[in-house]
Order: structure tokens, then C-alpha cells, then sequence
């Protein structure tokens, strides 16, 4: 089997320095998990960036490639400058807001596109370097949207994928990008270009219509002669490994724990939410929701709490500084309304979680609250209906989520309408048990078969159809 050169911002290892001494560590992420497979079976690559600003001295970076090599990891060393205009700056602070629809969040003007480009020429350098006749490469998401043409012109015949892990929006709002064409033709330098959803897939086919003039269908895109495909895959989790750790000794010990807080022959539901901090993820209008709850149904106070995780996101941006002092506010805010001595309505946990604790959450959620205004799929909807073998549970989801297209027995909320979803909640609160066991049943069923490691098989299966493809031509 050929190699697979793995292609992302970040690498799956870290590397951090304890005691003196240099550890990699590997990472827990889905990415990392659906991906572990094709690229130790194929003796492959991951080239990406190690997390950190390249060590000044030469030596510690050749100690450190070495280090990082024993995991087929290859670092590609991003400048400090790059680290923050890259990065930080038009991925995380412009692109990331235009790609979820919250256009006001993109800056004014959008300074350094010209580092942007620099850092994809850069990832293309360090591919070129690893490059073998007959590898595949997979390259992924926002950070890397010139890629693919910057590796086709340096290496013809190569097998490019790309993936995009968040939305792609509409045309109308993409086509307020200035650098949609750059970033469009990027892309097209791709064999096969995938996404989460139809949807995104169609947007992506209309904007190469209507910015580039090209004819362009939802599954191909012909450019300078050459059939670029384009193919929905939606990404799974590692199913069967959620629901072993779910039901480790440990998971049932943190279910105890979360139980104590209950005063004796208090039933009190919990409505639980997991995210990292970003406006993305709708978690204020889903306070705001929840607090609707409280005041239609004062019966529910002192039976019904919200654990919120908030796991600390691109705290650099400014955008997420600001956002996070609001939501502090507004917990306040609630919790001072409501809140009584034995009770608090919303547990807000700003840090991120032990596994063991973030699997019992969601093995003890009543209610798991999936809101985002925009998400490329989430994960996290699919590792709570991994974990609940218990067949209960009851998922509430945000209808603007790539998820959302393949779990329909999820009940479904438009997140903008805080009083319809307050009602939602109150029926995910009161469904009786055979339907939350019926709508269980059917989401597991989804989530099982179409599991991370069948969107990575199936992604690279489409990658060697594009092969077969283009050698009959
Ligand atoms: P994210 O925006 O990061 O991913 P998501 O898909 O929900 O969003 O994944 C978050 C991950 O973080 C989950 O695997 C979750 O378990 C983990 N996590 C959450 N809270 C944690 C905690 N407290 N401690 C440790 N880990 C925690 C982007 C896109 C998504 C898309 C994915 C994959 O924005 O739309 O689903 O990529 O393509």
C-alpha cells in the first residue's frame, strides 16, 4: 500500500519539557484517533506543526525533529510571527468567524493574508521534502487552503485530498472573502476535495460557479482539464472505544461523585453542555434558554441543574477574551437570579476535564445540550450517544450542526430561538423513557456503523477511486 503524508496545522503529539527533560506525548484528539490506523499501516508521515515557536538554536530543533521522527511525525517550525498572523490573526481570527456565518466578527480589515500565504508555502516546502513517487497526501482544514495548488504545482502527479473540518459557507457570505479566489483555486489543486455535509459540498460547487466562472456540479469540478472531486464524508468517533472507557471502574466512581451534590430523595436532571470556549457554540443562548425554563416552570427549580463545560479555547484572540468575560456574567447573573442555598442552577466548569469525568458526564446527562449557531459536525453529540449503552439519554441538537443531517432522531432546536428551544428542553425534560430508549437505539445505530475509522477508509478509498479515475482518461 502506498504511504499517506498526513497534512495538518497541528501534529497529534505534543512535545513539552518536564523535569529538564523532552517528552512527545500523544494527543487524545478524533483526528489523531481516525487517523492512527492508515498512517501506521502504510508507514506514512504527519507533517504539521509542533505547537510551539521554532527553537532559536539549530541544534535543539535537529534534537527535537529526531525526538518527534519515532512518532512519524515531521515538524514543520512556524516563526513567532507566523505563529500569531497565521494562525492566530486570519485562520483562528478571520477565516474561523466568515466559515461559521458571524461575519461581524471578522475584522475590518484583514491584515497579513501575505503570512497566511507564506506559512502554506511553508507546510509545502516540508511536504515536498518527505514527498516519494506514489505517496498519497491528505491534507487538512482551514489553515490549509492553498496547499493543495501550491503541492500540484511542485509535484504533478501526486494523489492530493483535502478536507475541511468546518462549515463551508453559503456563497453569498463566502463571496465576501477577499481572498476567495486565492482560496478557491487552493483547494481545486486537490484530486478529491471533502466535507462533512451535502450542503457544504453544494456551497462549495456555487461559489466555483459564480466567483470563478467555472462549471462546477456538488460531486466535481473540471479545472484546466483536470476532474477535481468533490465528496461528502462526515466524520465519526472511535464508537466502540467511547463505550469501553465509558464503562471503566473509574467513569462509574465519578458517577457517584456527581450524585453527592443532591440532597436525599432529591431527584435533580441534569442538562449537561461540553464545548470549547467559542462563540461558535451557542452556550449563551443556551443559558438564556435554560433560564426561560426556570421561569415557565418554577416547579423545576431545585430539580433541574446545567453543568457547562467550557474547555479554554485560542485564548490569545481577542474575540475569545471578551466572549469569555461575557458568559462569566451571564452564569452570574442567572445563578444570583435563581440560585438557592442548597442550589445552584448552572455549574459552569471553565477548564478542561479529567476523560473520566467528562464520561460520566455524559453517562449521567438527562439532557445533552448540543447548540451551537454553527458547527462543522461535532463531536461531541456523537461521543455522548457512544457512551450511553444505557440506551437513555435524551440529545438536544442544534439544526445549524453538520451532525444534525445524520442524526435525526436527536430532537431538533434552532439555537437563534431561545424560547422554542426553552420548550424543547422541557420535552427532552418529560419525554417518557420508551421514546428517549427508541430515539436512543437509532442514533447509536448511526453513530456505530459510520464510525471515524469508516470516514477515513472511505476518504481515502474516494482518493484511490480519483487514481483509477484519472489512468483511464
Ligand atoms: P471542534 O470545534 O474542536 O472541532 P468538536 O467536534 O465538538 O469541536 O470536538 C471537540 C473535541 O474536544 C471532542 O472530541 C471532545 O471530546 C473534546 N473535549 C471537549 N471537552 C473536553 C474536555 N473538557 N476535556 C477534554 N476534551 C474535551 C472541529 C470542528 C467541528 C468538527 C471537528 C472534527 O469545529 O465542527 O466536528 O473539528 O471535524
Amino acid at each position: 500500500m502506498s504511504r499517506l503524508l498526513i497534512v495538518s496545522n497541528r501534529l497529534p503529539v505534543t512535545v513539552s519539557i518536564m523535569d529538564g527533560e523532552t517528552h512527545v506525548l500523544p494527543s487524545m484528539g478524533g483526528l489523531a484517533t481516525g487517523l492512527r490506523g492508515p498512517h501506521e499501516r502504510t508507514g506514512g508521515l504527519w507533517i504539521g506543526w509542533p505547537g510551539q515557536a521554532a527553537p532559536a538554536s539549530a541544534k535543539r530543533r535537529a534534537e527535537l525533529t529526531q525526538l518527534l521522527a519515532a512518532h512519524r511525525t515531521v515538524p514543520v517550525w512556524l516563526t513567532r510571527s507566523e505563529v500569531t498572523h497565521f494562525y492566530e490573526d486570519v485562520s483562528n481570527g478571520a477565516i474561523w468567524p466568515l466559515f461559521h456565518y458571524l461575519i461581524d466578527q471578522v475584522p475590518l480589515r484583514v491584515e497579513h493574508w501575505d503570512v497566511y500565504e507564506a506559512a502554506n508555502a511553508h507546510f509545502a516546502e516540508a511536504v515536498v521534502a518527505q514527498y516519494r513517487p506514489g505517496d498519497r497526501i491528505w491534507v487538512h482544514d482551514y489553515q490549509l487552503m492553498l496547499l493543495p495548488a501550491l503541492l500540484r504545482r511542485r509535484l504533478p502527479d501526486a494523489r492530493i485530498g483535502f478536507f475541511l473540518h468546518i462549515p463551508f459557507p453559503s456563497d453569498e457570505v463566502f463571496a465576501t472573502m477577499p481572498a476567495r479566489d486565492a482560496v478557491l483555486r487552493g483547494l481545486l489543486g486537490a484530486d478529491l476535495v471533502g466535507f462533512h455535509t451535502p450542503a457544504y459540498a453544494r456551497h462549495f460547487a456555487e461559489s466555483v460557479r459564480r466567483i470563478l466562472r467555472m462549471p462546477a456540479e456538488p460531486d466535481a469540478v473540471v479545472m484546466e482539464g483536470r476532474t477535481v472531486r468533490v465528496g461528502v464524508f462526515p466524520m465519526g468517533v472511535d464508537a466502540a472505544a467511547y463505550e469501553e472507557r465509558a464503562a471503566r471502574p473509574e467513569v462509574d466512581a465519578q458517577l457517584a461523585d456527581l450524585a453527592l451534590g443532591t440532597a436525599p430523595g432529591h431527584d435533580v436532571a441534569l442538562f449537561v453542555g461540553v464545548d470549547r470556549l467559542d462563540y461558535t457554540k451557542g452556550i449563551p443562548r443556551r443559558l438564556l434558554a435554560f433560564e426561560q425554563l426556570l421561569v415557565r416552570h418554577p416547579e423545576l427549580r431545585e430539580r433541574v441543574r446545567l453543568i457547562q463545560v467550557a474547555v479554554p479555547s485560542r485564548t490569545a484572540v481577542g474575540a475569545y477574551q471578551k466572549f469569555r468575560h461575557e458568559l462569566d456574567a451571564l452564569v452570574g447573573r442567572i445563578n444570583g437570579a435563581f440560585g438557592t442555598p442548597r442550589w445552584t442552577p448552572v455549574h459552569y466548569l471553565y477548564r478542561s476535564v479529567p476523560d473520566a469525568q467528562l464520561l460520566a458526564l455524559y453517562r449521567a446527562a438527562r439532557v445533552m445540550l448540543v447548540t451551537p449557531v454553527r458547527d462543522g459536525m461535532n463531536l461531541v453529540a456523537k461521543e455522548f450517544v457512544a457512551c450511553r449503552a444505557d440506551e437513555d439519554g435524551v440529545l438536544v441538537l442544534s439544526e445549524f450542526v453538520g451532525a444534525a443531517a445524520e442524526l435525526t432522531d436527536a430532537l431538533c432546536v434552532n439555537p437563534y430561538d431561545v424560547d422554542g428551544a426553552a420548550a424543547t428542553y422541557y420535552r427532552a425534560l418529560t419525554m417518557p423513557r420508551d421514546e428517549r430508549q427508541a430515539r436512543m437505539r437509532t442514533l447509536r445505530a448511526r453513530v456505530q456503523s459510520y464510525d471515524v475509522h469508516a470516514w477515513a477508509d472511505s476518504f481515502l478509498a474516494a482518493l484511490e477511486e480519483t487514481r483509477r479515475a484519472a489512468a483511464s482518461e
